[in-house]
């Protein structure tokens, strides 16, 4: 649920860039503490964890204790909701933490498939197994503005969908009604101001050129 299947950039922007229906704050508390570590998370690391998600009435939809594998992503690049993206940092191997996720930094007013409504306040239980560096991203935005006026068009993300997708070895059909929708969902989500463009401050995807 929470990681990207697809590989282009598309997808973490629909999958992340919410519109908060009301801003409510990240609880984090730490059920079991580890002192010290020689390494805790940071932003780019590739991070393996173990987690079950419940709504807030408890009702649970996701464990990897269950399946009996742990979910691996990397932190800080959109992957995954903004509530793991700023509640597993500073995090020690073997440490357990609770977060409870408002909707604004999960799935919002739209929710996500049949599991989760919309509007939901999310539960995790977690458990950072293992972290390590992972690969400094590409700064995304850039890619995509190829005139370089600082602000994305329709063409210019779906000229970059078809690209990326190239690169995947898949074949993409600009004009299909399932491409439109997807250039249409990103600019649903990160077009806030609906001026048609998605500026460098409404991106929410890797758009810096250094840490
Ligand atoms: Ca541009
Ligand atoms: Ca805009």
């Amino acid at each position: 649920m929470a990681n990207c299947l697809l590989l282009f950039a598309g997808c973490f922007l629909a999958a992340t860039a919410l519109v908060a229906a009301a801003d409510g704050e990240l609880k984090i508390e730490v059920t079991h503490a580890v002192e010290k570590c020689s390494r805790k998370t940071q932003r780019h690391d590739l991070v393996t964890m173990h987690y079950v998600g419940a709504l807030d009435n408890g009702t649970q939809f996701d464990s990897t204790w269950e399946r009996n594998q742990p979910f691996q992503f990397q932190l800080g690049i959109g992957q995954v909701i903004k509530g793991w993206e700023q509640g597993l940092l500073d995090m020690c191997p073997g440490e357990k933490r609770k977060l409870t996720i408002p909707p604004n930094l999960a799935y919002g007013d739209k929710g996500a498939g049949d599991a989760i409504p919309p509007g939901s306040t999310l539960v995790f239980e977690v458990e950072l197994v293992h972290t390590a560096d992972g690969p400094v991203p590409p700064n995304v935005f850039k890619q995509i503005d190829v005139d370089k006026d600082e602000v994305l068009t329709h063409d210019e993300v779906s000229n970059y969908l078809v690209s990326q997708a190239k690169q995947h070895g898949q074949t993409v059909d600009k004009d299909s009604e399932d491409h439109k929708n997807v250039v249409q969902t990103i600019f649903d989500h990160e077009d806030r101001d609906k001026d048609g463009v998605i500026s460098h401050d409404e991106f929410s995807g890797p758009k810096k050129d250094e840490l």
